[in-house]
């Protein structure tokens, strides 16, 4: 079971309704079309939250001294109900002063926390093997392989770490950074920075980390990013914009393999500690 003051095993007095942190986990799995089980992702990455150190020794930072609350899970098992109820949630905690990180689930869980923060210019920044623009797929405009064409409906998009679509969604492309365009170069992580807002809203799905660090997915693909590319980004982007929330999806957890699941629970941990230092 989920509960609230077991995130990333925090003290009491740490995991409040006053944190300035707020988690929201989505175990949805309505629309996935390969391996089955991102629904399980959230429990996963909360229970691998409780071996992270608290101590980020890259940043000198205790991150969890602003307080991270763990909020209940949103359950809605539509696509549409399940959107509105993130966007409702994550509303209602950016209007205390949160900052919010949503947990999935799979990707479609990041539509109702774009459309949360979409009252600001904003750029959303998506790290992802794939470019999610289909602009509908069997037969639904909220499928995990349309999150970013939603996404388009709001925000200018950025996309880094893809290396899989289909030619339909070629015309609708994003400013791209393709995986083999990251591969083994050098200061790629500034061309990105400049494409974005001043304002820049993150979703991370895991499939962007190569399938050797992480096989938790539900479409891996190979040739992704490594954990230096993906948290050196994130580090730089916190550095030079204003974060003004991220999600982390489609771990798809296998028993037998803990360690993609600490790899997302520590990646958390990493945004924040880069955002709040
Ligand atoms: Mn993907």
């Amino acid at each position: 079971m989920m509960k609230a003051h077991f995130y990333y095993d925090l003290p009491a007095e740490d995991c409040g309704e006053g944190s300035k942190i707020a988690i929201v986990p989505v175990p949805f799995d309505g629309t996935s079309t390969w391996q089955k089980g991102a629904d399980k992702g959230p429990e996963a990455i909360l229970e691998a939250s409780q071996n992270v150190e608290l101590y980020d020794i890259e940043t000198d930072s205790e991150v969890y001294k602003q307080g991270i609350y763990t909020d209940s899970p949103v359950k809605e098992d539509t696509p549409e109900k399940m959107i509105a109820a993130v966007k409702e949630r994550v509303e209602k905690h950016t209007k205390d002063g949160k900052f919010v990180v949503v947990i999935g689930g799979e990707h479609s869980v990041s539509i109702g926390a774009i459309q949360a923060h979409a009252e600001k210019k904003i750029t959303v920044l998506q790290l992802d093997a794939h470019s999610d623009l289909r602009e509908s797929y069997n037969g639904s405009k909220y499928s995990h392989a349309c999150a970013m064409a939603r996404a388009k409906e709001h925000a200018d998009i950025v996309q880094v770490g893809i290396r899989s679509m289909d030619i339909s969604e070629k015309k609708s492309l994003g400013k791209v950074f393709f995986a083999r365009d990251i591969h083994g170069k050098k200061r790629w992580e500034d061309k990105v920075v400049e494409a974005l807002s001043e304002n820049v809203y993150i979703t991370i799905d895991l499939d962007v980390f190569d399938p050797s660090i992480m096989p938790s997915t539900g479409t891996p693909e190979p040739g992704g990013l490594d954990w230096y590319e993906v948290t050196g980004l994130l580090k730089k982007v916190a550095d030079k914009r204003n974060i003004i929330g991220f999600d982390v999806v489609e771990l798809c957890p296998n028993p037998g393999n803990k360690s993609p699941d600490f790899l997302a629970a520590k990646l958390i941990y990493k945004a924040l500690s880069y955002k709040f230092r």
